[in-house]
């Protein structure tokens, strides 16, 4: 039995989860502090999102020391104080590995731009391109290639001490490491027992699917990335995989998860086949893009046939799959699938919304993963423009929209809801200014420059969505959460039962879970679920199929179920079918 399979798994974003020194900035000891609410939510594990040294570009997916601790969040004895305090209540910790790049800031990155042995190829570096000009280049660049980054820009920066190009495929801060150098991964498998010796019990791995760049060749014009064909999912990313996991994860009896950018099914299958031992289960994208174009940035219709076809996919497709519905990159799930009117208010959109995302979490087969604030219903920023915006991927996406001459409103009512911060403001845990997540002395919101003000604001609707109004309400966002932890914990066919589609109309979707296994229970749930402002008709069908008594119910409705006529406004219901 796989702990990681059995268990819930909370993502923790340190900078905006809990400031234990006034400084506006989320910290370790803060965490620390905070174990007690995270052990009462019942989960079996913390992923932290990097805490490592790091000039902070991209709020720590920049590392340029992979064996310290960055003292903004505290020191290397915060972290120890951490892993075993989570230790004593049954948590485990999952370090965040960002070795696709490192910081230029790394001193591996120092020696290398000085051809400073043995670093000079731990990174990509190029003379400039041919000698005719590249079409499209910035005037007076002339990169080796035409390839683009995951942050709207060129993938290529001219360093002046080396005078070569040098690849990125995020910030220009964040150089990509040569893994054509096998010292490289020699390093990386020291970054892992270094961590792996201080007690974590493994790690979610950043972008770990386009490690290999196979060719340097130019890329095929594309909408997204330019380039992505010769980087994402190439054979020597299994190799290394393998090899990782071979020669020290294995070893170790370490978990990992990957975050796989624009994988597909296929290519998702070769990474977590446990038979293939390269990773436990990938991160995909496909059941948050329902709604949207270009990855999730540019907004469509919500259609709920299109979720359940892509959550089939998934859930069929994979032998293990990671369930999320939230991280510290995507927009908060009630405010994109569900309706945050009435935010903290009892009985409003907002709250039957907040839980019957809950419902379909925890029905779904495979790895819940809960993100900070997930469990309280928080939603999107209530930012009214982009000086308020700290993300830099909002940013270079809001200048690359510019060039195209969309106007300012345009701009900001698709980049407010696909912009990163809105999963980054600081965790809500009290209605008193601050929100009980700073005692710093500035004002308590909008991120302002004093010091002590939060690093990002602070939701204005803090003062009737938190922690604290939550916790003893029984009917509360928070104790749903709870509820659905403990129902999954015990039922066998939730964890490991089959999924099987049933029926989607307009914003209605039904699904069930079976144990189907030969000599098994036979037992089967079959949940339904509204994502509509409006009461939905079941049809003679789905009446038929949504027989048996509640399990579940967003609006505490009980007993036995047959012949459903309708499902309310924004209402989850679970019946054990069989
Ligand atoms: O591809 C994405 C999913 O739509 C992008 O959101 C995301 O930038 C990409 O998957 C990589 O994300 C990870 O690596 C980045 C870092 O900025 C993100 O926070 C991290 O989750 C670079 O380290
Ligand atoms: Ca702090």
């Amino acid at each position: 039995m796989q702990w990681w399979k059995e268990g819930v798994i909370y993502q923790i974003y340190p900078r905006s989860f809990q400031d234990s020194n006034g400084d506006g900035i989320g910290d370790i000891p803060g965490i620390i502090n905070r174990l007690p609410e995270i052990a009462a939510l019942g989960v079996k594990a913390i992923w932290l999102s990097p805490v490592y040294r790091s000039p902070q570009i991209d709020n720590g997916y920049d590392v340029s020391d992979y064996r310290s601790i960055d003292p903004l969040f505290g020191t290397m004895e915060d972290m120890e104080r951490l892993i075993a305090g989570a230790e004593k209540r049954g948590i485990r910790i999952i370090m965040d590995l960002v070795v696709n790049h490192t910081s230029d800031e790394h001193e591996w990155f120092r020696k290398s731009r000085r051809r400073e042995e043995p670093y000079t190829d731990y990174y990509i570096w190029k003379p400039p391109g041919g000698r005719k000009k590249r079409p499209g280049a910035a005037s007076g660049k002339n990169p080796p290639n035409n390839w683009t980054s995951f942050f709207m820009e060129d993938a290529w920066t001219f360093d002046e001490v080396r005078r070569e190009y040098y690849l990125h495929l995020f910030h220009k801060k964040q150089p990509d490491l040569n893994y054509k150098n096998p010292l490289v991964l020699e390093e990386v498998q020291g970054i892992l027992r270094f961590w792996l010796d201080k007690g974590v019990a493994g790690f979610r791995c950043d972008v770990i699917n386009v490690l290999w760049k196979e060719s340097l060749d130019d890329g095929k014009k594309s909408s997204m990335l330019t380039g992505l064909e010769h980087y994402k999912c190439r054979e020597g990313n299994h190799d290394i995989l393998r090899r990782l996991r071979k020669e020290t994860l294995d070893p170790a009896g370490a978990f990992t998860v990957g975050e796989t950018a624009m994988v597909d099914l296929a290519e998702a299958k070769l990474l977590s086949d446990e038979a293939r031992r390269e990773l436990d289960m990938v991160f995909y994208f496909d059941h948050l893009e329902v709604d949207r174009r270009f990855a999730r940035f540019v907004p469509k219709k919500f259609r709920a046939a299109e979720l359940l076809k892509r959550l089939a996919k998934w859930q069929q497709g994979l032998s293990w799959n990671a369930v999320y519905l939230e991280n510290h990159d995507q927009s908060r799930i009630v405010s994109h699938y569900g309706c945050d009117a009435g935010a903290g208010q009892k009985d409003s959109p907002w709250e039957r919304s907040a839980k019957i995302l809950a419902a379909l979490e925890f029905t779904l087969r495979g790895t819940p993963f809960i993100y900070q604030g997930q469990e309280m219903g928080m939603t999107n920023f209530d930012f009214t423009g982009f000086d308020q915006v700290k993300d830099i991927e909002t940013h270079n996406f809001n200048r690359l929209l510019k060039k195209f001459h969309l106007p300012l409103w345009l701009r900001w009512r698709w980049l407010r809801l696909s912009s990163r911060d809105n999963a980054r403001t600081p965790v809500q845990w009290s209605g008193r200014p601050g929100a009980g997540f700073t005692e710093g002395a500035g004002p308590p919101w909008r991120g302002s420059p004093w010091l002590g003000s939060p690093w990002l604001g602070i939701n204005g609707n803090y003062r009737e969505l938190n922690y604290e109004t939550q916790r003893d309400d029984p009917g509360s966002v928070l104790s749903f959460y709870k509820r659905m932890i403990r129902l999954r914990e015990q039922s066998e066919t939730l964890k490991y039962g089959a999924f099987k589609p049933l029926l989607a109309t307009g914003a209605l979707l039904m699904y069930s879970r079976e144990d189907d296994t030969p000599g098994g229970t036979g037992e089967a749930y079959v949940a339904a679920f509204n994502f509509s402002s409006r009461r939905v008709k079941l049809s003679g069908e789905g009446r038929v199929l949504l027989r048996g008594n509640v399990v579940i119910s967003n609006l505490d409705k009980h007993g036995a179920y047959d012949l459903v006529p309708a499902l309310e406004p924004w209402e989850a219901l679970v019946v054990k079918a069989r």
